[in-house]
């Protein structure tokens, strides 16, 4: 790498243009993509699970279909993701591989479980609601395929955020009492790891810098955080919901400010001691192992499309 390419390429970034898959890049740069790409998609596929557990117990059908296609667009997601990590040069394999081993990072937010239906909406509301926030920020990143992938990404979770909504307002105004009290128990246990979903604090977040520097975050994790408080704090106290925690308050500026967030919470669940970590990866293994024949299907037709002979 020389100092002549490096300042071509911030030149470019300077100047608002997307950085392609065949195009000079530092090195940092490609890996700081791969790591994020893959731990997205991983989040995408993983984020599944708690979810899917509901789908034989929704309580419609109208609401069994929806959730039927959240998880579907979520498959989808992790999809194009993992084909954007592979245009930096790594492969489904390695991806996959770091994932089922646990050297890989997914999410932080799926590590808990969804204990009952009204958990379904506050995901779509809360967890897809933060997600939107960050995406939306990415879908302005300068490398250009994950940038795409944001677009249409966002547009789906859109969809997702706005069920998750109906269906926490409809339980939370003019449910039961027992509707009502399940809504808010949804809330006090997705309240915080939702917070906590959108990155480690500004003063402990060692990635920040340079991924600012080169166009790949455009905001920091407490930007992005503030930003999804003030959207959703007013919406659930207006569904009559009470947010758990007792020193938020309005500032003059008209940001929602929180109370101190449980970072060691927070770290213990990346770390791989959250309360669903070890059920997650078994269930991902268990899928992984149980497609191995189609993954042999799929290899013994293209051997054969080449006119070789499966073994
Ligand atoms: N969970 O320096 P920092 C979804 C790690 S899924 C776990 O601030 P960065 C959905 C971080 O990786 C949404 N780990 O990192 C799906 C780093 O560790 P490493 C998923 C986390 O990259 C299904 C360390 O902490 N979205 O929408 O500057 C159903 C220090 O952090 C977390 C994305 O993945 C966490 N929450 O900022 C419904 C978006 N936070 O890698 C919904 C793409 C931090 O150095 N990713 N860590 O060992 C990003 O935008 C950024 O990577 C983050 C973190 C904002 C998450």
């Amino acid at each position: 790498e020389t100092p002549e390419q490096l300042a071509a390429f911030e030149a470019r970034i300077a100047a608002g243009e997307k950085i392609e898959p065949g195009d000079w890049m530092p090195a940092a740069y490609r890996k700081q993509l791969i790591r994020m790409i893959s731990q997205h998609a991983h989040s995408e596929v993983v984020g599944m699970l708690p979810e899917g557990a509901w789908i034989t117990r929704a309580p419609n059908l109208h609401r069994k279909m929806i959730l039927i296609a959240k998880v579907q667009d979520e498959a989808g997601h992790g999809q194009y993701l993992y084909h954007a990590a592979e245009t930096l040069g790594t492969t489904r394999e390695e991806m996959l591989d770091a994932l089922l081993t646990g050297k890989a990072k997914y999410s932080s937010i799926f590590n808990y479980p969804t204990l009952t239906w009204a958990d379904i909406g506050m995901i779509g509301w809360l967890v897809d609601g933060a997600a939107i926030k960050n995406q939306t920020m990415l879908a302005g990143c300068s490398y250009g395929p994950y940038s795409r992938a944001m677009v249409r990404i966002c547009s789906e979770e859109t969809f997702h955020h706005k069920q998750g909504k109906e269906m926490v307002v409809a339980y939370a105004r003019e449910g039961t009492p027992e509707q009502k009290k399940m809504a808010q128990d949804a809330l006090d246990r997705w309240w915080w790891p939702a917070v906590q979903m959108l990155g480690p604090s500004d003063q402990d977040s060692p990635n920040t810098p340079q991924l600012m520097k080169w166009g790949i975050k455009l905001k920091t994790n407490d930007e992005i955080r503030q930003e999804f408080i003030n959207e959703h704090a007013p919406e659930l106290m207006e569904a009559g919901l009470t947010i758990p925690d007792p020193d938020m308050y309005q500032d003059a500026s008209g940001n929602w400010v929180h109370g101190p967030i449980d970072w060691d919470e927070f770290f213990r669940v990346i770390k791989g001691h959250g309360q669903m970590n070890r059920a997650r990866l078994e269930a991902r293994n268990k899928a992984h192992d149980e497609g191995a024949w189609v993954r042999e299907a799929l290899n013994a037709y293209e051997a054969k499309q080449h006119g070789q002979a499966a073994d």
